[in-house]
């Protein structure tokens, strides 16, 4: 991320941002307006990835704010524009996302600060060997000069290639819940230990997870995912005592969700009982589904008009940091296409014209911003 950082603030400097590392570990580029003291409209997207990920999720967002930067040849605008970089969406090493994103908003509470990685190193000690100093994380929080947040981002998904289009406005954030369980039987020998006699983790967790599918296959608009799994001892010849694994529930209706999440965990201890097993969930996150700001979707659909392409609203199943910083500043999202709908993977790719338009549709955005006397009326909901 020292890396990441570093060439990205080469690319920043010479535009006359200033960069500077938040305490959270945000790349924060602000680009000064025509005039000191003036609000600030925040574009950006997040840096880190998943494991094993594609190219764009996230820094596309990063680098299309720059590309934007790049395109204003100097150009001063009413409104001062900060770049923004999140660190730790995915939630991939803590277990828990938006780590960066929730300090622009506040919320990175304090005991979220002591949760431990596999290692056992906290968020606290990972910010500061980074380098920076945790008790400086309040710094990070935006302040009411705020108008706004703008992320382009990949659809990750197959919509906008099936429609044969290369953006849309995004007006609503599936809301996702995270949930560890860990089913509990009896290490045994796998040799003679009769079948009616054991109590195998595995057996157990794997029965629970087709239940998982089987469900959200029922549930329009529902998608549930057993995205990892880990058994213990872990060995052929051995029957599991332990089978830890996570759940992952996406639905754009909250009660849908939370009632989904609610029956998944009923059945756990159902199906547990009846072998003889234990199980404990652990709620990782309950992320609320997100509206997004409707002055910017209708902003957003304007430039899509103007760059020439069909407009398209549409709601996103993946989670972005914009459904965090909607709880403070008004916030919308610009997708663009996913060929082949493949994200978080290495084969994730975007087409090259579909970049090109959405550098056109950021430029006639700021345009309209600029020149709108409604976008400078808005306060900061904090
Ligand atoms: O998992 C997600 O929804 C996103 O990629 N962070
Ligand atoms: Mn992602
Ligand atoms: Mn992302």
């Amino acid at each position: 991320m020292h890396g990441c950082h570093q060439e990205i603030a080469r690319w920043l400097e010479p535009l006359g941002a200033h960069v500077r590392i938040d305490a959270a570990g945000n790349l924060r580029g602000v680009y000064p307006a025509a005039r000191p003291n003036a609000p600030r409209l925040l574009i950006g997207s997040h840096l880190d990835t998943v494991s094993n990920a594609g190219a764009y999720d996230g820094i596309l967002g990063v680098v299309l704010a720059i590309a934007l930067l790049e395109e204003l040849r100097g150009r001063r605008l009413p409104f001062a524009i900060e770049v923004v970089g999140f660190s730790e969406e995915e939630g991939v090493r803590f277990g828990t996302p938006f780590i960066g994103s929730r300090a622009l908003v506040g919320g990175l509470a304090e005991e979220l600060l002591g949760v431990q990685d596999a290692r056992g190193i906290s968020v606290r000690k990972a910010i500061e060997t980074y380098g920076l100093d945790p008790t400086k994380i309040s710094e990070a929080e935006l302040h009411s000069d705020a108008l706004g947040y703008l992320e382009f981002h990949i659809e990750q998904g197959p919509v906008l290639e099936k429609l044969n289009l290369p953006l849309a406005a995004v007006d609503g954030i599936a809301g996702q819940s995270r949930l560890e369980f860990v089913f509990l039987g009896r290490t045994n020998h796998a040799g003679t230990t009769p079948m009616h006699l054991r109590c195998d983790a595995i057996a157990g967790a794997a029965e629970w997870i087709s239940v998982v599918e089987r469900l959200a296959r029922e549930v329009s608009g529902l998608v549930a995912t057993v995205g990892k799994i880990e058994a213990k001892p872990g060995a052929a010849n051995v029957i599991a005592g332990e089978a830890r694994l996570t759940l992952d529930v996406r639905h754009i209706s909250d009660e849908i969700r939370v009632r989904t999440v609610e029956d998944l965990i009923r059945q756990a201890q159902e199906l547990a009982a009846r072998r003889g097993l234990t199980v404990q969930e652990s709620h990782l996150l309950n992320q609320p589904a997100v509206a997004m700001d409707s002055f910017f979707i209708g902003q957003i659909e304007q430039a899509i008009v103007q760059t020439g392409c069909k407009p398209h609203r549409m709601a996103s199943g993946a989670g972005h940091d914009a459904m965090i910083l909607a709880e403070k500043v008004p916030s919308a999202m610009i997708f663009l296409r996913t060929p082949g709908g493949i994200s978080h993977d290495p084969a994730e790719s975007v087409l090259q014209d579909d970049v090109e338009k959405a550098i056109a549709c950021g430029l006639h955005l700021l345009n309209q911003l600029a020149s709108s006397p409604d976008f400078y009326k808005r306060t900061n909901r904090a």
